[in-house]
């Protein structure tokens, strides 16, 4: 039996609990009319280096049937599309990914309905055929010609990028020290922003720089882009088409990231997102997994602050995944991880900021508390299963992935033992 009608069988066992739950939510949540278009407009894209069992600097543990080649990469994320409807996004990373064919590449992806968002440019790594080495940085490096090296791979990235009609580059650099005394940090500072003058100076104008930050890792005393304050005072500097990008992971412990976004949306300088979780550091995990109210205290921001500047929640922000794991299926995984994205962006949209603001002005503080908490323990996971049928897909993408035994034919098809390119 093919997908399609394995998917429709699936979802007429499921219907009627399906519909039990809806009416459920529906009779005792007051539920503004466009949410459920709103959750079938918004689209979060799977980065490629996210398809493979991601590894520790200890270990990894190949689940087998992982995608070897970018044409595999893109037929992965198609099937999660097809499965959730909400993944019709792909972001790439050179030189991982080079498609040979950029226009086959394209029609491949747009056979699976996919488009591709930000492309990634690499140096933190050497690659084998590389002159120089990213050893000492590679935009803030002491010497002129690595610095031009790594210039010139940003702009390569962009020609690919914009050869399979991607709109936006995010730049993350490793560069920093890892000692005091190291690293004049004046000079590494305005090394790296002069290098991405040179970058940005080659954007083409429908196009966007995202500027990501990371407070420490692989550096463990200073990072020269550390934290928003960093990026945003270099994209202020860089012009209208630099923004600066959110890695959830990325933050100091207990940072107030919620606060970060509000405040970058209100300046106008919040490109997008690295979806993750995380407990300790940059750990990656399933976007929701351990802060989900933190998740969800995010998307009332951007909700609240996107409407306020009359901006296209689907269209205006880079909506993308930066998670890969250790333990996991990487689909399970990045199934989960777009299902607790939409269940927080569901929640915001049921916040009711109207008496929100009214109980602030009041300075009421148990009322602000009660709105808001009040709607992130309300179960909306029947809204966005009804987002999800509505435009085609699976009622619960997970247990129907399970149920078909697709990971089993990912390796009849192509091997126990694969390796895919990324982290
Ligand atoms: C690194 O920590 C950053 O999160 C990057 O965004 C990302 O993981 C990398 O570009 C993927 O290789
Ligand atoms: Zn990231
Ligand atoms: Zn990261
Ligand atoms: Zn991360």
């Amino acid at each position: 039996m093919n997908l399609d009608s394995l998917i429709q069988d699936y979802n007429n066992q499921g219907i009627a609990t399906h519909n039990r739950r809806l009416d459920f939510i529906q009779n005792d949540v007051q539920i503004p009319s466009n949410l459920i278009q709103k959750l079938k407009d918004f689209q979060i894209a799977i980065p490629s280096w996210a398809l493979g069992t991601g590894g520790t600097r200890f270990g990894r543990f190949s689940g087998g049937g992982e995608p070897g080649t970018l044409e595999e990469k893109i037929s992965d994320v198609g099937l999660l599309h097809r499965l959730n409807k909400s993944s019709g996004a792909i972001s790439l990373h050179i030189p991982w990914d080079i498609p040979s064919d950029a226009n086959a590449i394209k029609k491949l992806a747009a056979d699976h309905g996919l488009a591709f968002d930000a492309v990634n440019s690499n140096t933190f790594q050497d690659q084998a055929n590389q002159a120089l080495s990213y050893k000492f940085g590679s935009l803030q490096h002491t010497d002129r010609a690595v610095r031009k090296q790594a210039i010139d791979h940003n702009i390569e990235v962009i020609k690919h990028g914009v050869d399979l009609g991607s709109k936006s580059i995010t730049v993350w650099l490793s560069d920093g020290s890892c000692f005091p005394g190291q690293l004049n940090f004046r000079r590494a500072y305005e090394r790296t922003v002069e290098s991405l003058k040179e970058i940005y100076a080659a954007l083409p104008s429908d196009w966007k720089l995202f500027l990501e930050y990371k407070a420490y890792e692989p550096n463990f005393y200073s990072t020269t882009v550390g934290d928003w304050g960093q990026s945003y005072s270099m994209v202020n500097k860089l012009g209208d088409k630099a923004y600066t990008l959110v890695d959830l992971g990325h933050h100091l412990p207990n940072a107030n990231i919620e606060q970060i976004v509000s405040l970058l949306l209100m300046e106008g300088k919040l490109g997008g997102f690295h979806f993750n979780d995380s407990k300790y550091g940059d750990d990656d995990l399933t976007a929701g997994s351990m802060k989900p109210y933190q998740l969800f205290l995010i998307f009332n921001e951007l909700v609240d602050g996107m409407d306020a500047k009359g901006m296209n929640h689907a269209k205006d922000l880079g909506w993308m995944i930066d998670a890969s794991h250790n333990v996991k299926d990487p689909l399970e995984d990045l199934l989960q991880s777009v299902e607790a994205i939409q269940i927080a962006y569901a929640q915001a949209l049921l916040v009711d900021r109207k008496a929100l603001e009214a109980a602030r002005e009041a300075n009421d503080v148990v009322r602000c508390q009660e709105i808001l908490q009040g709607v992130a323990r309300t179960d909306v996971r029947a809204l966005v299963a009804q987002a999800r049928l509505e435009l085609g897909g699976v009622l619960n993408p997970v247990e129907f992935y399970r149920s078909a035994e697709i990971r089993k034919q990912l390796i009849q098809q192509r091997g126990s033992k694969t390796v895919a390119t990324g982290l």
